[in-house]
């Protein structure tokens, strides 16, 4: 449990990463009450430092008692190191909110959208799971429908950006991309096709059902955090050339009619999201515009003419933002609130 200060020790596993860089960037915009902010990477950023608040941090390696005094840790380190230090840090008094995938399923972590399920972090033991990116954004526009009229199912497709991947994917799109306009060939290292001016329906490893890990996460934390495993979820996930923002296209069956008009209403004044939603003036979300800002944009709101309780919908976010490091500093925010 986090004890009530003024100002709390933090620490970002993961730093110099994709997803890191964004929480520091997050928590200097947001103002969380940091007293001091310890930086870890591997062994490879030894040496470097980091700017945060206008002084320079070193970057650590991480030790048996690197969370010593740490109230608060952010891991985005891949799931193996929050496998191995996640409970190390728990059981030196930190609080861990956990941005990989380790601990999403476990029964007794809490898997947490503030704007969803926040009281389900009153259940923590010390590690919190932050979930993947493309159910974040997908959960809280879901929230407030299934309030009011009861979903029945989701069919989803997703068109995500490299930079899920992190760092690496990204410099792999840009290089593609100038190799490809400059007649080189090109090399295809994180991803097993190439991404530039292409689309691959794979994100995450194949499982044996025919799915990929990706698509099974947005079925099964989708249920975690509406507390609702009647919803049933069907999704392709697919990687596209876009360097930051995931769009996903939302089919949605519900127990109750809802009209587009009510959907729009809902959604207005559901928290986190944005409708943009005017099709006439060529006005619906897209990734370039959605990269940077903090909501859920929601667009394309139309009835599913072929059933009875239907709706159609296009939903953009930023996935290093609500789909990472934003919804892990909320949840800290609401830590702080509680404590
Ligand atoms: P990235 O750009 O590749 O960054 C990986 C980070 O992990 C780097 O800071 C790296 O440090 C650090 N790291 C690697 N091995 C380490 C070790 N042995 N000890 C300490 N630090 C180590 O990846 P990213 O996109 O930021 O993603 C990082 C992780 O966040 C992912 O693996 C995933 O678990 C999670 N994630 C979650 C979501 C989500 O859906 N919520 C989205 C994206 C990512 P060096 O620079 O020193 O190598
Ligand atoms: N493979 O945190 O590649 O479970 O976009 C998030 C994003 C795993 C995760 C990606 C991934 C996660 C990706």
């Amino acid at each position: 449990m986090l004890k009530k200060k003024e100002r709390y020790v933090v620490a970002v596993v993961g730093a110099t990463g994709a997803v890191g860089n964004e929480m520091i960037a997050t928590l200097e915009q947001r103002e969380f009450p940091v007293q001091k902010l310890r930086l870890f990477a591997s062994e490879r950023s030894e040496g470097k430092t980091l700017e945060f608040e206008g002084s320079e941090i070193a970057v650590e390696t991480l030790k048996e008692d690197s969370f010593k005094g740490i109230d608060i840790a952010l891991f985005s380190a891949g799931a193996e190191r929050s496998k191995t230090w996640a409970p190390v840090a728990a059981k030196s008094g930190c609080v861990v909110v956990d941005n990989s995938s380790q601990w999403r399923m476990a029964p007794d972590i809490p898997l947490v959208v503030p704007e969803v399920n926040a009281g389900d972090l009153k259940k923590h033991k010390g590690i919190i799971a932050n979930p993947n990116c493309s159910t974040i954004q997908m959960v809280v526009v879901l929230k407030p429908i299934h309030d009011a009229a009861k979903i029945k199912r989701v069919v989803v497709t997703t068109f995500q950006a490299v930079s899920g991947t992190g760092k690496k994917a990204m410099d792999e799109l840009l290089q593609q991309t100038t190799d490809l306009l400059n007649f080189r060939d090109i090399k295809c290292k994180v991803y097993p096709h190439q991404i530039a001016f292409n689309c691959l329906p794979h994100i995450d490893k194949f499982l044996e059902n025919g799915y990929t890990k990706e698509e099974m996460k947005m079925v099964n934390e989708t249920k975690k955090i509406m507390g609702d495993n009647s919803i049933r979820v069907t999704a392709t996930t697919v990687r596209v050339p876009v360097f930051r923002g995931h769009s996903e296209s939302l089919n949605i069956e519900t127990g109750k009619k809802l009209s587009a008009d009510e959907a729009r209403a809902l959604l207005s004044s559901a928290p986190g999201v944005i409708v943009y939603d005017a099709p006439e003036k060529n006005i619906y979300p897209l990734a370039i515009d959605c990269a940077g800002k903090d909501e859920t944009y929601v667009g394309r709101i139309r009835e599913d003419e072929s059933i009875d309780n239907g709706l159609n919908m296009w939903i953009v976010s930023d996935n290093l933002r609500k789909g990472a490091a934003l919804n892990a500093v909320q949840i800290a925010e609401k830590l702080v609130e509680m404590a």
